[in-house]
């Protein structure tokens, strides 16, 4: 695992931390929060400098935290640190989580009151309590409160793929229940919304409220947050909540039509009803003004009801698409089963877990015919970059497991880094012998807008560079995208004829659904991609797709849909058009 600036920064500000809450003098402090800051402003990986032995000229950075930083490089861990959090209990450092709260206030809260957790933390502020503390004053308790208010904001985003993760095991737990007919996934997560505000599920079953009432003793479930009737609403442990609602089978589908929303759909298709012919639609079917039922037992019988083709889900969002449904032009979105290859991953020869035979027989297994093997290229050396010579000993492997393998392919290709400057990390030469080349941005993330913007653009009008990968480079559970101006990206990659990733991993989903809709819009071609570093990862397609879908996309939308053969094809003429 390639670790980042971030992390080691991180890293050092848990040092600091810890050494602070010891009550540690404050030059010894001074020293790793000089440090941090010098990390957060370097424009070249930590790791990389490491290796060329010019660490210790960035100021600030002494002898002994460069040894700190190179234990932590190569071995992942520190032991310094670790004997620290021995010493200190570290939940104090969950105190130090809120936005204003620092180490030594921590430690007197902790000292005085004996307070470890956030719940005790802000129990306290509440009843005033923090406030008979020396240096605790009426004006630092209303921050604290203020902070924990942030901190929960920030820190209670859900975004959809873990809540898909938890739907399918509450569903497996519910399908094995007596009774149970059917269940499934309703609400914001069955429509892929990026971030989602719980997870709502949806039972057929003779006795609804029998079956309701069985959720709470699943053991999945934290708490009980109400009980009763055709419903229960849950928390599981992560603090992520459950509402589950039962309806007997007669009105399945129009339960889950109702429940899966959103909002604005229902209450336009409702609309829609009443202007046809006086309909009725809620939860448990489409009713005549006479009251006599004429659907509801499927979700293709209520959208017939008021004249509409089935809709999507992920689409079901007000913006056109119940227009289109009775118009019956609503575009055929993209499958996971229509993706052919994957254009982006990763083998042991960079920084992937095991071997390229192993990598390609998983994507086989996956249902995919071929793959871009795409390791990462010298600069980035954290990552096990290649070098050109690599490339070319790398390329005789995969021409020898090509020769193993049956009814797959596997692709030459490169995730070439794009420097801070915006040139390639490998020569035209080494580009053009490879079947399909990734560009993506790996460092130098804190770039001005201008910078970055014309630092992508540059890597996009290469003849070589067919996809530009996870184009923000976000990372949902460490830093937010850079500043890089996607309309400029979008208007550059239509007219190259450059493909721009939707990165599938969970941490990345990148681009989202809003970004990958106006790239569509501008004519330019996804493409969806796990970034696969280790076998499993293969599944993570799941939610690349459903980002595709919320974005309209259509098979011919989506590169990676194409046979090997075309896909080359569609390469060499972007090359030859870019060339030429
Ligand atoms: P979320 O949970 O905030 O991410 O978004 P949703 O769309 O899952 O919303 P939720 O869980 O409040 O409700 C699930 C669906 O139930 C929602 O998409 C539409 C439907 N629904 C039907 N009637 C109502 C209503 O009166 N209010 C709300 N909020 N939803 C309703
Ligand atoms: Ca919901
Ligand atoms: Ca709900
Ligand atoms: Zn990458």
């Amino acid at each position: 695992m390639a670790v980042t600036n971030a992390e080691v920064a991180a890293m050092l500000n848990r040092v600091a931390d810890l050494l602070e809450i010891r009550g540690e003098n404050f030059f010894k402090l001074r020293a790793y929060r000089e440090a941090v800051r010098q990390i957060d402003n370097l424009t070249t990986e930590v790791a990389t400098l490491l290796q060329a032995g010019t660490l210790k000229d960035v100021p600030g950075i002494g002898p002994a935290i460069e040894k700190k930083i190179a234990e932590f490089v190569t071995t992942g861990q520190l032991e310094f640190l670790t004997d620290l959090e021995a010493q200190v209990p570290p939940a104090l450092l969950d105190l130090t989580r809120v936005p204003g709260l620092g180490p030594r206030t921590a430690k007197e809260i902790y000292d005085g009151l004996g307070i470890l957790t956030l719940d005790a933390l802000e129990a306290a502020a509440r009843d005033h309590r923090l406030q008979t503390l020396p240096g605790i004053k009426a004006k630092t308790e209303e921050n604290i409160l203020k902070g924990l208010a942030v901190l929960k904001r920030t820190e209670s985003k859900t975004y959809f793929p873990e809540a898909l993760l938890l739907a399918d095991t509450l569903l497996v737990s519910l399908r094995a229940l007596p009774g149970v007919l059917r269940a499934e996934v309703a609400g914001s997560v069955r429509r892929a919304q990026e971030t989602v505000g719980d997870l709502d599920l949806l039972v057929a079953a003779r006795q609804p409220e029998r079956i309701a009432a069985e959720l709470v003793h699943l053991p999945q479930v934290a708490e009980v947050l109400a009980s009763g009737g055709t419903r229960s609403t849950i928390r599981v442990r992560s603090g992520f909540q459950v509402d589950l609602r039962a309806v007997v089978p007669e009105s399945f589908g129009a339960a889950w039509q109702y429940f899966t929303g959103s909002q604005a759909h229902n209450v336009q298709l409702r609309g829609r009803a009443e202007r046809m012919g006086r309909l009725k639609i809620n939860e448990y079917g489409v009713y005549r003004e006479d009251g006599s039922r004429i659907a509801g037992e499927t979700e293709e019988e209520v959208y017939a009801a008021v004249g509409c083709t089935w809709i999507p889900p992920e689409i079901r969002e007000g913006r056109g698409e119940i227009e289109a449904a009775a118009a019956g032009t609503l575009p055929a979105l993209v499958q996971q089963s229509d993706l052919r290859g994957d254009l982006h991953t990763h083998s042991d020869w960079s920084d992937g877990r095991t071997d390229i035979k192993t990598m390609a027989l998983a994507a086989q297994q996956h249902g995919y015919r071929y793959m871009a093997l795409t390791d990462h290229t010298q600069s980035l050396l954290v990552a096990g970059g290649l070098t050109p010579e690599r490339f070319r000993q790398r390329g005789a492997e995969i021409a020898r497991v090509n020769r193993e393998l049956v009814d797959f392919r596997i692709l030459a290709g490169a995730e070439v880094d794009i420097l801070a400057d915006g040139r390639l990390d490998l020569p035209d030469d080494v580009l053009e012998s490879l079947d399909l080349v990734v560009a993506s941005v790996h460092t130098a993330f804190d770039q001005s807008s201008e910078a970055m913007t014309e630092r992508v653009v540059r890597a996009l009008r290469s003849p070589h560079v067919d996809v530009l990968g996870h184009p923000t480079c976000r990372r949902l559970d460490r830093r937010e995208g850079t500043a890089v101006d996607l309309e400029a990206v979008i208007a550059e990659a239509a007219g190259s004829g450059t493909a721009l990733e939707i990165n599938s991993s969970p941490m990345r989903l990148d681009l989202n659904d809003t970004w990958a809709r106006r790239a569509l819009a501008a004519g330019v071609l996804l493409a969806v991609n796990n970034d696969a570093h280790y076998p499993a990862e293969f599944g993570y397609a799941r939610y690349g797709v459903a980002i595709a879908r919320r974005a309209g996309a259509g098979v011919a939308n989506v590169l990676n849909t194409r046979s090997v053969d075309e896909l080359l094809a569609h390469c060499r003429r972007r090359t030859a058009r870019v060339a030429g």
